[in-house]
């Protein structure tokens, strides 16, 4: 099997907020077209789409309502091919988002589903007797609220998002069957993989499971679920395609059988290093934690896994403001810890030129549903709007999600309308226009790392050692084959501190290859500067 993924590197496109070439405010298939030449000159191997398909969007898009169609504000089918295409000729792959956990709730099988006990479409989704105000149990939904939404049928619809993404019935072997049909669909029109989006929450336990510490427990990665991985593996198999799954809940220990080599999957997202504040399991969040959670992920996959590494997503903050100082000398540093681990990176928009998150003023500006949905719970439980605001803005998704910054000037060069979501005004002096001209910015520093992957095929095919484990700041590992190794020192934190080599590191003798500073030597004992980044490799 052609594993092609594993020297690959990978761009994240969040449609909306990319390009927009007609300029109605919302970024579109053909302003990715346009910017084919920018995707080849950073150097990435594919690109992972969003949801472009039809959707009544209230969760932008991961409710679908026709899997086989592009939304209007995206484009047409025939836009699709044509990236396809062009994508292909640049020698760029694409991967589409499988959003098949749910579907929106206007999508024909739901509105079926909604007329009634007997309808031939009821049970393609979810649904147990209650009331109006007793919901047949109490667990909670990822976006606030029950994870029951009473229909006036004597029964309520199961839903681990927003009540608008009614959750499939995957039990159902129809409706396995006719997903399977639309995921061959896209195949064979020539995509190059999927990311599977919630793709753990697929198998439910029993609704009268009772919750002990983790809320989500009912639907993360639960028992039975093999079965449905196994027959999605089966389909993905006869293509030579890349998957990534969408996999919270599955733990390092587990994600061995799914990325293994025979595995149901290529590669998983684990979200742990990536838990939301105020969420269980968000203690990880200090750099110690960070290391630990990361590092434990590169260890229990080993050599029969594969990671899928990234910081950046479109549900979460910008890196640059959470675990950076919003320099670029921060983002090269962080750039350069997570893009040398052993795995597939990816680079979510914007990332590469370190863009920030986003000031919000006030709720007007937030988009996002969950955001919104927290917000009104704060209110609810007496908080002030003032610290309601704050607390949401704090972690919002919309960080992500403001539009790629082109240039300096207007909309930042993605639109030349009011975009459907403000533009960060240090667009000023954070943009790729500039960015392209300046040999030490942060896009030039990714360029360098993107091409550090495939010059040193070390970096795909060997260990990962984490060395200086309990240092507060510094995230530093070793890279190894029998032959040759690369060492990786990087300071992530904003004050300078000083580092002691084990001596059979500091002995070698190393060269270096990169950093977002000037050079320097290995020695035993050594100063870092706040967000200094150096790698090395070992001169034989
Ligand atoms: O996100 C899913 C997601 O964040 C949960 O599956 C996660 O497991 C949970 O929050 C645990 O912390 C995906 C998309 O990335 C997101 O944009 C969508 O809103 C969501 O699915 C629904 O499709
Ligand atoms: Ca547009």
């Amino acid at each position: 099997m052609n594993r092609w993924w594993k020297n690959a590197v990978g761009y994240q496109i969040y449609p909306r907020s990319f390009r927009d070439a007609n300029h109605d405010g919302i970024g579109d298939l053909q302003g990715i077209i346009e910017k084919l030449p920018y995707l080849k000159s950073l150097g990435v191997d594919f690109i992972w789409l969003n949801p472009v398909y039809a959707s009544p969007n209230v969760d932008n898009g991961y409710d679908i309502s026709d899997y086989q169609d592009i939304h209007p504000d995206f484009g047409t089918m025939a836009d699709f091919e044509e990236l396809l295409g062009k994508a292909h000729a640049a020698g760029i792959k694409i991967i589409m988002d499988l959003v098949v956990n749910h579907t929106s709730d206007q999508h024909p099988w739901f509105l079926e589903a909604k007329k009634g006990k007997s309808n031939p479409y009821r049970d393609y989704y979810l649904w147990a007797d209650a009331m109006e105000n007793k919901m047949p149990n109490d667990w909670k939904s990822f976006f606030g609220g029950s994870t029951w939404t009473y229909d006036g049928s004597g029964q309520a619809y199961f839903h681990v998002f927003a009540p608008e993404q009614p959750d499939l019935n995957w039990k159902n072997p129809k409706v396995r069957e006719e997903i399977y049909r639309m995921i061959r669909w896209w195949l064979d029109l020539g995509i190059d993989g999927f990311r599977l989006d919630a793709i753990s929450h697929i198998q439910k336990e029993p609704w009268d499971f009772k919750i002990t510490d983790n809320t989500w427990a009912p639907f993360m990665n639960v028992a039975g679920i093999e079965v449905y991985m196994q027959e999605l593996k089966e389909i993905f198999d006869a293509y030579p395609i890349m998957t990534v799954g969408e996999a919270s809940g599955v733990s390092s220990k587990k994600a061995v059988n799914w990325t293994k080599e025979d595995g149901y999957l290529n590669m998983i997202f684990e979200l742990e290093h990536n838990v939301r504040e105020g969420q269980p399991g968000a203690e990880r969040l200090n750099l110690l934690g960070f290391k630990k959670v990361l590092s434990r992920w590169q260890k229990d996959l080993g050599s029969n896994g594969w990671n899928a590494l990234y910081v950046e997503n479109h549900d979460n903050p910008r890196i640059a403001s959470i675990l950076g100082d919003e320099s670029p000398k921060s983002a090269k540093a962080i750039a350069t810890m997570y893009m040398l681990l052993k795995g597939t990176p990816f680079i979510y928009q914007g990332q590469e030129i370190g863009m920030t998150n986003f000031a919000f003023q006030s709720m007007d500006q937030v988009d996002a549903q969950d955001s919104h949905n927290l917000y009104r719970i704060l209110l609810e439980s007496g908080s002030s709007p003032e610290e309601a605001l704050r607390n949401v803005t704090h972690w919002t998704r919309d960080h992500s999600r403001t539009p790629l910054q082109w240039e300096g000037g207007l909309f930042g060069g993605f639109s030349e309308l009011l975009p459907w979501m403000s533009v960060n005004g240090n667009t000023a002096h954070v943009n790729i226009a500039e960015q392209e001209q300046d040999a030490q910015s942060v896009l030039s520093h990714y360029k360098q790392l993107i091409r550090l992957r495939k010059d040193q095929p070390v970096l795909s095919d060997s260990t990962f050692e984490l060395i200086l484990k309990n240092h507060p700041q510094v995230f530093a590992y070793l890279r190894k084959t029998d032959t040759k190794q690369m060492l990786v020192l990087t300071n992530l934190s904003r004050k300078p501190c000083q580092i002691d080599l084990p001596t059979r590191v500091a002995n070698k003798n190393w060269r270096m290859l990169l950093t977002n500073v000037e050079q320097s030597a290995v020695e035993k004992r050594m100063r870092m500067q706040p967000y200094d980044a150096w790698v090395f490799e070992e001169i034989i």
